[in-house]
């Protein structure tokens, strides 16, 4: 096992991380930003080495500034956590090409997952499902173009194969509309990506977000470990997750995730994993993967009872998962709220400083933050302050309990999405349970202040 591991991230899953290394006696070093001298990791860290100005390009995205921390401490790991370096595929390399063990997947899979067409087309020869469009990357003949529309019927949405996440795309509800909405996707995404490539889907019109979380070693072992519901988000936003998703029966799952797993094994895949997929009508349709921890994923540990950040450690040292899928059992229900330190209902962004922060504590309930009175929140950076992950055996347990978890959490000085959160945990099509991607912002426009 590595004897210290660099931490290559800020924030809440900087002190995520360096938790997974104290349980496994393994020191930690982090870096940071002139912004974020005062946090609570750098102060908890081992060792702690300034990298750059606030600004994410001079800090947190600064390659050789990382690299060559991790050479003057003797750190033999690099952790990127999720966000800023986490899934780019030339720093993975440049990392391992310095003799450092980047815990993650190697840079090829992040390359293939990188773009999504060359991801499509993988999953399609490992036999998961996705949403029937474009085999390729669309050509350049109007007639094919306009001919391949026709055969996957409208509506049909256009993304960049270099997008993801929500960026880079345009829904066509009609012929007439087809070939200036791929010119345009097509010359915004040489724009934004640095590759003009864009690829055709049938839009699913009121899916649910529901994604896989996988684990694999470099054993040619891989296994699932659940889903999670993650369709309340506002604009590529997710502000809250669950698992498992609510009215999806177990069979329908185990398919699913049962096919994730041997795609794995088939790409020779390493480390955790995110398949996302929409699902309507009881059908799953995959659209991307992520190769990183993502931020949801206490819900899946919380059900799991597995330390998916500790796990990620371990593939990368080259150890064998410790245990079968056969071994995994899920285990009640969990559900996370995502703090954030904005206007609730404008979303305005809300940083300063904090003058009283009380967590919410009692059973089944985990606060993953790294704030704490008198921290101050820079304006630099994301404004996720915080994560309430609650369990309970049922959902209606977890639910009373982020409820109870929410009515003791006081944030002083700064606004905060939690008066947003006591809201949708007391709604009725929430409480009920399988509500769409486009559920919230429907919300926001019935509830406008
Ligand atoms: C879609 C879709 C409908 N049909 N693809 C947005 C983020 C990116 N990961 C994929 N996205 C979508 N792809 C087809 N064929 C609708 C969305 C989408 C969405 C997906 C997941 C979560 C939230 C979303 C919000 C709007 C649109």
């Amino acid at each position: 096992m590595f004897k210290k591991i660099l931490i290559a991230n800020r924030g809440e899953i900087a002190l995520r991380i360096q938790r997974a290394c104290k349980e496994m006696g393994i020191r930690s070093v982090v870096v940071y930003s002139e912004a974020d001298r005062d946090a609570k990791y750098v102060k908890l860290a081992d060792e702690a080495v300034c990298i750059g100005p606030a600004p994410s390009a001079q800090s947190y995205l600064n390659m050789p500034a990382i690299i060559s921390t991790a050479e003057v401490t003797d750190a033999e790991a690099i952790h990127p956590g999720y966000g800023f370096l986490s899934e780019n595929a030339d720093f993975a390399e440049r990392v391992e090409k310095s003799g450092f063990v980047f815990i993650g997947p190697t840079p090829e899979s992040i390359r293939i997952m990188g773009d999504k067409v060359s991801a499509k087309q993988a999953m399609i020869k490992s036999g998961v499902p996705c949403v029937p469009g474009s085999p390729e990357a669309l050509p350049e003949d109007p007639k094919e173009i306009i001919r391949i529309a026709r055969a996957v019927g409208y509506p049909v949405i256009i993304k960049a194969a270099g997008g993801g996440g929500g960026r880079g795309m345009r829904v066509v509800h009609t012929e007439a509309a087809l070939l200036h909405a791929v010119q345009t996707t097509r010359s915004e995404a040489g724009a934004a990506f640095g590759n003009p490539a864009v690829y055709m889907e049938k839009f699913l019109e009121n899916p649910r977000h529901i994604e896989i979380q996988v684990l694999a070693d470099e054993h040619r072992n891989a296994v699932w470990l659940g889903e999670r519901d993650c369709s309340m988000q506002r604009r590529h936003q997710k502000i809250i997750e669950e698992a498992p998703a609510p009215g999806i029966p177990r069979r329908v799952i185990e398919k699913i995730g049962d096919r994730c797993a041997a795609a794995c094994k088939k790409i020779g895949y390493r480390g955790a994993g995110t398949f996302e997929f929409l699902f309507e009508n009881g059908e799953f349709y995959f659209i991307e993967m992520n190769t990183r921890v993502q931020v949801e994923h206490p819900v899946t540990e919380l059900v799991t009872g597995i330390d998916i950040v500790q796990m990620q450690i371990r593939v990368a040292a080259g150890e064998k998962l410790p245990f079968s899928q056969r071994s995994i059992e899920m285990r009640g229900h969990a559900i996370e709220c995502r703090i954030n330190a904005e206007d609730p209902y404008k979303f305005t962004p809300s940083p300063g400083r904090i003058t009283m922060w009380h967590p919410p504590g009692g059973p089944g309930v985990r606060v993953d933050s790294h704030v704490y009175t008198n921290y101050f929140v820079p304006p630099n950076y994301d404004s996720m302050i915080g994560k309430v992950i609650c369990h309970g055996d049922t959902r209606d347990q977890a639910l009373a309990r982020m409820r109870t978890a929410l009515s003791e959490t006081l944030v002083d000085g700064i606004q905060t999405n939690i008066p947003l959160h006591r809201e949708l945990m007391a709604d009725a099509k929430f409480i009920e349970g399988g509500t769409s991607i486009h559920y919230l912002e429907h919300w926001l426009n019935d509830h406008r202040r």
